[in-house]
Order: C-alpha cells, then sequence, then structure tokens
C-alpha cells in the first residue's frame, strides 16, 4: 500500500494578485515544497484548472456578476466565477515558487465549455476523470491533499476521494481557503472532520 501527494490547482489566479485570489495564498508555497521534498510519496499529482475561454463557469459568459449562485444542473454551478485560469495565460500557470519539477502527473480539468470540474476525481456532473482507478492501480490508497482554494476544488477533491475509498490527510497548513461566502472555511473543516478526515501540519 503506498501514499500519493494531492496538489490542487497552486495556479497565479487563486494567488493574491490573480483574478479569483486567495488571501496568503502564497504562504502555503513553502510548506508544498518541503512536503514533496520529503519523497515518501508513490506519485505527486497535481491538478491544473484549465478552462477555454467560453467557459461556461465565467459569470460574464453568463451575463451575471461573478460568486452568484447558479446551478444548471448539468455539470455548470453552483457558484459562477471571474474568468480565471484559461488556457495559456500566465493566470493558468502553476506559481513560479513552487517546485513542480516534482510532479508526476498533471491533471487538467474544466477543460469543456459546458462543464466545471472542482475535483480531480470527477466533473461537476459527476462523470469520472479516471484518477481514482489510475491511484487504485499504483497501489495507492492514501492521500495527501493540499493546494488551493480548500473551500471550493480542495473540499470537492477530499469528499469525492472519501467517495473512492482512500484515507485522506488534509495539510492544514499547505491549503487557504476562497471565503466566496463568509464562513466557508469554517464550515468545509468541520465537515472534513465530520467525514473522517485527519489533519495533519508539515
Ligand atoms: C476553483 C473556483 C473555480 C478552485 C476553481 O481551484 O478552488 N474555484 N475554479
Ligand atoms: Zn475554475
Amino acid at each position: 500500500m503506498h501514499k500519493a501527494l494531492l496538489v490542487v490547482d497552486v495556479q497565479n489566479d487563486f494567488y493574491e494578485t490573480g483574478s479569483l485570489p486567495v488571501k496568503d495564498a502564497s504562504r502555503i508555497n513553502p510548506v508544498i515544497n518541503k512536503t514533496m521534498e520529503h519523497r515518501s510519496y508513490k506519485a505527486i499529482l497535481a491538478s491544473q484548472d484549465w478552462h477555454p475561454a467560453n467557459h461556461e463557469s465565467f459569470a460574464v459568459n453568463q451575463g451575471k456578476e461573478p460568486f452568484s449562485t447558479f446551478d444548471n444542473g448539468k455539470g455548470i454551478g453552483p457558484v459562477l466565477w471571474p474568468v480565471h485560469c484559461q488556457q495559456d495565460t500566465h493566470g493558468a500557470e502553476f506559481h513560479k515558487d513552487i517546485s513542480t519539477e516534482n510532479f508526476d502527473y498533471i491533471v487538467r480539468k474544466g477543460t469543456h465549455p459546458h462543464v466545471d470540474s472542482y475535483s480531480i476525481f470527477k466533473e461537476n456532473n459527476g462523470a469520472d476523470l479516471g484518477i481514482a482507478s489510475l491511484l487504485k492501480a499504483l497501489d495507492i490508497y492514501e492521500l495527501d491533499i493540499c493546494g488551493l482554494a480548500l473551500d471550493y476544488c480542495v473540499r470537492y477533491t477530499v469528499l469525492d476521494a472519501l467517495l473512492f475509498g482512500f484515507k485522506i490527510n488534509l495539510i492544514i497548513n499547505a491549503t487557504k481557503g476562497v471565503e466566496a461566502q463568509k464562513g466557508d472555511v469554517k464550515k468545509t473543516l468541520e465537515e472534513f472532520k465530520k467525514a473522517g478526515v485527519r489533519f495533519k501540519e508539515v
């Protein structure tokens, strides 16, 4: 039985100067680098939000305000966002201070205009992205998870991972939330605790 590290969406648009900024996000970089250097992992996977310009999760493409709630029941929603992580833009690149040479796999998600994907495991319409099968084929059943944003992509990734039967450790000092609604981070951490997620500090 092996362990993997999942590094969620450490991309410029989710850092302090990006279009969908997470407060104090850059503080997690040294912790993530240190975690990766331990190299006790069978594999390190990084997700990369990777949207086309016409992505329907962008509020402007729906004629709505960013952060408005919206759900078309087909994979867009529950929230609409400012334009972020557009394919081949600076905002979609990994932060320059993250040691990306340690990534074994880079999983791009949210690549189709009609479907969003917060989780590295499943799209928002429930379609399986195949990552759970990949990990199990590598005899990986335990995951350390870190990255951005705690209350969206990390949250959905953790909840799906639990459904797929993985044991989950959240690296608590290597994740931060976007707080589209005040209190989202606190709510997420309580939900994780109830679901049996273990918290660890590096
Ligand atoms: C994310 C909102 C939209 C995230 C991605 O990485 O948490 N949040 N796309
Ligand atoms: Zn996105």
